[in-house]
């Protein structure tokens, strides 16, 4: 996931500290060195690291665990607490009304392609959005917008050499659509003249909503840049994008929650799908090696798989039968990149290269799955050695390759079980500590 190596410096860290035999001064400090060195190398602002720093030694050191809490798992807690307020501070919620976006932002941070992603996002959620670009500055920014509207199926609008005219005869045209989506033009800088279209822009849209795009690479410079639009047109939100391609995005997310705007979504590709709602607490979880159930349950959800949603409510609930395994790997396609999916699942963090291979084992597993009948699909402990050559032979693969399945299984189902029944919000943090090794 984005963000990888800060998360696995932070879940070391945590990890060291739970093989301490308690906690006190050097632990803390230990593990706060570790943590400013990881955020460092994220690319996050020193005085922010700082900031971040002194609140967690005081709180760990000085608050009292709450009730039924060991110093360790107040810890681990307050690491939690601290790095989601840092992160984000509040969810960006987004209100499936109708209303008016527009994007804002410099050259190249991809306005564009969010613009798409987000009528993409409306669509799912059953809205009628339409897109609306009113970059007059780049020659071709006219055709990429009706391009992507096409692509993506909504329908778009972009004409004449006057951003803020466009704009007022595109309102008027969509006025019956759900979700208008204004695309502006960028610059190298917020220069005189972008600040003076995006004012005439602003004032001609009345927008709902105005997001600011930023690319995760940007660094350090995203605080300044977020204040800088911040002050001129006023912000509602902003856009993380390209958080794939950078371990650098710690400076984007912390500046993001120095103005008063929080992060509503973060691009992690360039196709229409790499787009998530950012929620600081669930990446905050994920960063630090928890996994996302909530994220899996919310995309079977947009993608109305009801054998999905219903594998996944299982996953929950702790009955996780082979059928579950088999249709999740059915539905894991539709969803997209295994890999993107994969992550989602609790306790299922790979390491890379292995989901390549993955991919091929999991089409054997099916082509064995298929030669099972329902009942051992349903209560696979029934699965013996006699059973094994069965299935084997009737697949045409290996004793091994099944019994391979059936342990890949055990593990999955051991793994939801674990984490299944687990909830941050209720305070459970045994089962966080858990995960790091911790003895609770
Ligand atoms: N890897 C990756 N590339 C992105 C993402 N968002 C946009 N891009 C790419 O960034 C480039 C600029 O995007 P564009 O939307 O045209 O930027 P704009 O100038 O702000 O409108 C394009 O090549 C996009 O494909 C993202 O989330 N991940
Ligand atoms: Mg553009």
């Amino acid at each position: 996931m984005v963000l990888d190596k800060l998360g696995e410096s932070i879940s070391n860290a945590l990890r060291k500290v739970a093989g301490r035999g308690f906690v006190d001064k050097a632990v803390v400090d230990e593990f706060i060195r570790d943590l400013q060195r990881a955020l460092l190398q994220a690319d996050v602002d020193v005085k922010l690291v700082y900031g971040l720093s002194n609140n967690i030694r005081d709180k760990v050191l000085n608050e009292k665990p709450a009730t039924g809490l060991t110093a360790k798992e107040h810890m681990v807690k307050t690491v939690y607490d601290e790095l989601v307020t840092f992160l984000g501070r509040e969810t960006g919620t987004i209100e499936l009304k109708k209303q008016k976006i527009l994007l804002v932002g410099l050259y190249g941070s991809g306005k564009t392609t969010s613009a798409a992603k987000l009528a993409k996002f409306f669509l799912r959620k059953g809205l009628r959005p339409a897109l609306v670009g009113c970059d007059t500055f780049r020659p071709a920014a006219q055709e990429q917008i009706m391009q992507l509207g096409n692509q993506v199926g909504v329908p778009s609008y972009a004409k004449g050499s006057d951003a803020a005219k466009a704009a007022e005869e595109a309102a008027k045209m969509f006025s019956d659509r759900d979700v208008v989506i204004f695309d502006s033009a960028g610059r190298n800088a917020l220069d005189k003249e972008l600040a003076g279209e995006l004012t005439r822009l602003k004032d001609a849209i009345k927008p709902d909503e105005v997001f600011l795009v930023i690319p995760a690479d940007i660094g350090q410079a995203a605080g300044k840049q977020s204040e800088e639009f911040a002050k001129l047109v006023g912000i509602t939100g902003v856009i993380v994008t390209k958080m794939d391609g950078t371990a650098k995005g710690g400076a984007a997310l912390s500046s993001c929650s120095v103005v008063n705007a929080p992060i509503k979504f973060i691009g992690v590709g360039e196709k229409a799908d790499d787009f998530e709602q950012y929620d600081p607490k669930r990446f905050v979880s994920r960063l630090i090696g928890y996994g996302d159930l909530q994220g899996l349950v919310e995309k079977a959800e947009e993608i109305k798989s009801p054998e999905l949603m219903k594998s996944a409510e299982n996953m929950m609930s702790g009955k996780y039968s082979l059928q579950d395994f088999y249709e999740q790997i059915e539905s894991v396609k539709k969803m997209g990149p295994l890999k993107q999916v994969m992550q989602m699942i609790p306790g299922l963090k790979m390491p890379d290269g292995i989901l390549e291979v993955q991919e091929k084992q999991m089409a054997k597993w099916k082509v064995a799955m298929d030669s099972m009948t329902a009942k051992e699909k349903l209560n696979p402990e029934i699965i013996d050695a006699s059973r094994i050559k069965r299935i084997a032979a009737g697949s045409g693969l290996k004793d091994d390759d099944v019994k391979e399945l059936i342990k890949h299984y055990d593990r999955t189902k051991k793994m939801m079980r674990m984490v299944g029944g687990r909830n941050l919000k209720r305070g459970n943090f045994a089962q966080l500590a858990k995960q790091f090794g911790m003895k609770v």
